[in-house]
């Protein structure tokens, strides 16, 4: 198992340790600008913010500290500021309106924000009482890193924090119902790196680490920020890059190691397709999760690149991935399996495990824990010492875990049980589909109607004729009753703000 010291401060080990065993002069950042930052910069940076947070700002160990913002060298060194303090990170995403943040500043006790000056306004829109907003980034009067100075005070003695002391709240992102806050301890951070990252990813320190996905989700900090500093490599901290950009930036940086989810790995595949002359030369590790990975995906990846797709399943509430499968483990099909130090099973309606190739609910234990912030839904996720991840799984005899769905994704259609996400990759086999959410529609006869929303490639007629062309296509490949019985194109697909398909806003629709 993993032992960390009883005192621990992940963000002094994440810079000040790295800094020391890799060297001052070593690069940890780089922005979508031009510029760089290297360790020793980023260590400079960090401390500056921290005297002025525990200094000018008043900040106490275990405050809690809203930070909203474009992901950049900034953002990550203000979080990083923040813990070495020994305050509590509560990161939002920089989409997130004035509501959203009054819960999230409210939910979590925020006492202080800092965010960059596009925010403010949403921030004094959310109207906290008693929340202290503190732009940073300019250098105007009050501004953070005019507070901090512009010379250093000299190195900050981080907090004397314990493992177990809280360093972040993350909100889940919410596919159904309200944001749940979940809270993680300075040593589940390092548990992240030290697990899958040291197991699977196996990064350098000449790594170059670059992805879409934000600092403010947990997929984003391992990936962008805790996994290239635990490593000493560095990291490319973009805004909210597209494919596009990505394209363009893992050429321009040699990124060697990739963060993304499905759709943004598809749009850059259709980039490639139409003639991007991008080079992904220097990729050597390309990591997708946050939502089911579409066998065609993977098979299109791996042709463009040679690269096999390291899968992974993860959840905001264990921070990052604990199923994945790289090199010869990663095939289509197969989400893997479970990371050094985790375990994994599937559990049968009577909470006991399935015997192999049975479906169920899958369920994981290992050295992160859920803890909501005072949710009563904590029953729901922890069981007898398991966490449940909401996700449908069988166990392949070889020890494999194979994705079947999200639990609330299984329509029950005329007695037959149907998982909306196997309709739904078969459908992205048809040449002309972009993106499909495959949902159960109320159907007086047969429970629920298997009903399909489209969009398709451009040009391409939204009519009866392509419906009909879509149905049978999808029957010619599955049963016939898992053949959808209604087509509706849109232009898009509900996603929340980290890019996961919101099923239920389709379900809940009017036309539905
Ligand atoms: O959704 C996921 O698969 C995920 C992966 C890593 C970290 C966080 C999340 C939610």
């Amino acid at each position: 198992g993993l032992t960390y010291p009883e005192r621990l401060n992940c963000a002094a080990e994440l810079v000040d340790t790295t800094t020391v065993r890799f060297g001052a002069g070593r690069p940890a950042f780089h922005d979508g600008e031009g510029g760089s930052w290297s360790y020793g910069e980023l260590r400079e940076r960090v401390d500056r913010i921290a005297h002025a947070l525990s200094g000018g700002l008043g900040l106490r160990p275990g405050n809690r500290v809203l930070l909203r913002g474009p992901t950049s060298p900034w953002l990550a060194a203000c979080w990083l500021a923040v813990v070495k303090a020994g305050g509590i990170a509560v990161s939002v995403p920089p989409e997130q309106r004035a509501a959203e943040l009054a819960f999230a500043a409210g939910t979590a006790s925020c006492s202080l924000a800092l965010c960059d000056a596009g925010s403010l306004d949403e921030l004094r829109a959310a109207g906290v009482p008693g929340l202290e907003i503190v732009p940073y980034g300019g250098d105007g009067p009050g501004d953070l890193l005019a507070l901090a100075g512009r010379r250093s005070p000299g190195p900050y003695r981080a907090a004397d924090t314990a493992a177990d002391d809280v360093a972040l709240i993350a909100f889940t992102s919410g596919t159904t119902g309200r944001p749940k806050g979940c809270v993680h301890f300075h040593r589940d951070v390092l548990a992240a790196a030290d697990t899958f990252s040291a197991h699977v990813l196996r990064p350098r320190p000449d790594d170059v680490f670059a992805g879409s996905p934000q600092l403010a989700f947990t997929f984003g900090l391992g990936g962008l920020l805790v996994f290239p500093l635990r490593a000493g490599a560095s990291a490319v901290l973009l805004d909210r890059a597209g494919p596009q950009q990505l394209l363009a930036e893992i050429g321009r940086h040699r990124v060697s190691v990739l963060f993304s989810g499905p759709s943004v790995y598809r749009m850059m595949l259709r980039l490639l397709d139409g003639g991007s002359d991008a080079d992904l030369s220097s990729l050597r590790r390309c990591v997708s999760a946050g939502e089911h990975l579409p066998d065609a995906v993977w098979t299109a990846w791996y042709a463009r690149t040679g690269l096999r797709l390291i899968n992974g399943i993860g959840a905001t509430e264990l921070l990052h991935i604990f199923v994945a499968a790289a090199d010869a483990d990663s095939l289509p099909g197969t989400t893997g399996r479970p990371v050094p130090g985790w375990q994994a099973a599937v559990l049968g309606p009577d909470g006991r495990p399935v015997p192999d190739g049975r479906e169920g609910l899958l369920a994981v234990r290992g050295p992160v824990g859920c803890r909501y912030l005072a949710d009563g839904r904590q029953t729901e996720y922890v069981r007898h010492g398991w966490n449940l991840t909401g996700d449908r799984y069988v166990r392949e005899p070889d020890g494999r875990f194979r994705y079947v769905s999200r639990a609330d994704d299984m329509i029950v259609s005329a007695g037959h049980t149907i998982a909306g996400p196997q309709v739904e990759e078969v459908l992205l086999a048809h040449p002309d589909v972009v993106e499909t959410a495959v949902v159960g529609r109320p159907d007086p006869v047969r429970g629920q109607a298997v009903v399909a929303y489209a969009v398709v490639r451009k040009g391409v007629p939204r009519d009866a004729a392509t419906a009909a062309a879509l149905r049978s296509f999808v029957r010619a490949r599955l049963a016939p009753y898992k053949s959808p019985r209604a087509v509706v194109f849109v232009d898009a697909l509900p996603r929340t703000a980290s890019g996961k398909l919101q099923r239920h806003r389709l379900r809940d629709r009017p036309e539905h």
